[in-house]
């Protein structure tokens, strides 16, 4: 069956010797927590990779992964990372298509569609987020704009290939803001994302499939938006930065 995630965003927060402070107490604090079909994942600036992989070695089910990274395999792209360099510091997962970098940095589906390849390539697990706007969802449309964004981003990958992915649903209205989508507007969409695999890519592998919530989760809200059956885990943001916070929501699954 599916794995429950935590995944931390810390987004371009903390300094080196902070980042590796906060993620030795993160491991401190989870080692003999995180069991079976859990993982613990911190996704951190590229800075802190090597260290964090190093911290993150000899503990089960905890993992790092990166933000971003570059389409191409290497070349003159000059302050770019590729997929190869963040696997080669012992990162496996990376965060792709975040809203951020969707509206910031104008990544398109297309774009995001290179990226998943390149990540799949060099054994990388793409998060790959994808949500709807306020406009979006005052006007209905969100159904369509999250079929649009895994169809064009993800459903040329084959089934064997999307059994490595992990989606986060994160309404972009949701992000930075403070709101939170209720339990019951999560729910609704990580269904109909489950059942848009499924048509996609049968029951299976869709039951197989986690899908993590994101938009200002925090130890107050996890609870109520973990214990839907279509949400499993989470992309954290700011409560991810704070590691009694980020425990909180990890012990949900205790
Ligand atoms: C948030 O919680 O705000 C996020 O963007 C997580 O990725």
């Amino acid at each position: 069956m599916r794995k429950n995630i935590v995944a931390g965003n810390w987004k371009m927060n903390m300094d080196f010797e902070q980042g590796v402070s906060l993620f030795s107490e993160i491991v401190n604090m989870v080692k003999d927590e995180v069991r079976g079909e859990q993982e613990v994942v911190v996704c951190s600036p590229f800075i802190h990779l090597p260290a964090l992989a190093k911290l993150s070695a000899p503990v089960a089910n905890v993992a790092i992964g990166a933000q971003n990274i570059h389409q191409a395999e290497s070349g003159a792209y000059t302050g770019e990372i590729s997929a190869s360099q963040v696997k080669s510091t012992g990162a496996s997962y990376v965060i792709l298509g975040h809203s951020e970098r969707r509206a910031y940095f104008g990544e398109t589906d297309a774009l995001l569609a290179e990226k998943v390849n390149v990540a799949l390539k060099h054994d990388l697990k793409p998060i790959f987020c994808i949500g709807e706007t306020k406009e979006e969802r005052e006007s209905g449309a969100f159904f369509d704009v999250i079929k649009t964004q895994l169809s064009n981003g993800l459903f040329h990958l084959s089934a064997e290939q999307f059994k490595s992915v992990v989606l986060a649903y994160e309404p972009v209205w949701a992000i930075g803001t403070g709101l939170t989508a209720s339990p019951e507007q999560a729910q609704e969409v990580h269904a109909f994302i489950r059942q848009t695999l499924a048509a996609q890519y049968g029951q299976e592998l869709a039951d197989n499939t986690s899908i993590l919530y994101g938009g200002s989760a925090n130890p107050g809200n996890a609870e109520s938006l973990f214990s839907q059956p279509d949400i499993d885990g989470g992309l954290i943001g700011g409560a991810s930065l704070k590691s009694r916070d980020f425990l909180e929501i990890i012990r949900v699954f205790n």
